[in-house]
């Protein structure tokens, strides 16, 4: 009988959750930044080894929210845990030891799903530095260098359930490639903008024309505020020059093809407090 079931990357902000995911995909799918917060939507990514398929779930990193976006970001990675056959609680090696799972994740009772403590960033501790007194059922690993990942498979192989393949076994990933469009200029977002700019930047996709040659692609840049815009825009626009260039070469890795994208920059005032504008932008229901 094969395995099949989710596995929930969790954890606090900027702990290496989506970098994870990439490394045991082997695919860029999901955004990282050296910024905490950059994940708003959970990511999915299919593994499938011999007899067996992970459904690796990146959840956005567990908070206490401070305004409307930070709130339906903990709702989806609570949704995701909640859903998770089991969890992978991730935590820096570096900051060994890792505090309880409910006290990070501010929960009021233990998830029904188990837990796997996992350290990440395993790469920046040497090896005489590591802590002896780990228990049996933690695992260190690293997304930079590769490190744990086989035995990492292993242990979560053992909390998944006997199930069907619940997708092509040749299948990365579940979601629209416009999803992964709008997500990847927001990474280059976080890599050309400042400080909190990033965290002001929300993005729509207009029109994803595959059948074009190249592939057709419309997107709008959303900040918060008038100003912003001409520090997106910069001087004589090349800030978003620069900002869809470094998109569309991310855009067009994940899609094998040439992509041609049309970027716009808007103002939507306070969108980060603004339910409708939080529900056009995706990231909620
Ligand atoms: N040295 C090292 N750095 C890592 C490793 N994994 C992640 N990082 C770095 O840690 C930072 C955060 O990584 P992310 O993968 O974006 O973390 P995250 O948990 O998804 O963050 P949020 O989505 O913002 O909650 C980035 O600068 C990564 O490059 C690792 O294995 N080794
Ligand atoms: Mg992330």
């Amino acid at each position: 009988m094969t395995k099949c079931g989710t596995v929930v990357l969790a954890g606090a902000p900027n702990v290496g959750k989506s970098s994870l995911l990439n490394a045991l995909i082997g695919e860029h799918l999901a955004i990282v930044s050296p910024k905490p917060q950059s994940t708003r939507r959970p990511v999915v990514g299919l593994l499938t080894q011999d007899d067996t398929q992970y459904i690796f779930t990146d959840s956005p990193g567990l908070l206490e929210p401070e305004y409307l976006l930070h709130e339906s970001m903990r709702r989806a990675a609570l949704a995701a845990l909640a859903d998770a056959d089991v969890i992978a609680y991730l935590h820096p090696l570096p900051e060994h030891p890792a505090p309880p799972f409910v006290q990070v994740a501010g929960l009021a009772r233990t998830p029904r799903a188990s837990i796997v403590t996992v350290y990440t960033k395993a790469d920046l501790v040497s090896p005489s530095d590591r802590p002896t007194a780990r228990q049996s059922d933690e695992i260190a690993v690293s997304a930079v260098v590769g490190e744990g990942l086989g035995t990492l498979l292993h242990v979560l192989r053992a909390h998944l359930p006997e199930s069907p393949f619940l997708y092509d076994p040749e299948e990365m990933a579940t979601q629209p490639l416009r999803f992964f469009a709008a997500e990847f200029i927001r990474e280059a977002a976080f890599e050309l903008l400042h400080e909190e700019l990033p965290y002001s930047v929300g993005c729509e996709i207009d029109e994803f024309r595959e059948a074009h040659d190249p592939v057709y692609i419309r997107a709008v840049v959303y900040v918060e505020r008038d100003s912003q815009k001409g520090i997106v825009i910069g001087e004589a626009g090349r800030t978003i020059k620069a900002l869809g260039q470094a998109a569309r070469a991310k855009i067009e890795a994940l899609l094998g093809r040439r992509v041609f994208l049309d970027l716009h920059v808007k103002l939507l005032p306070k969108w980060r407090r603004d339910a409708a504008a939080l529900k056009r932008l995706g990231y909620t229901t």
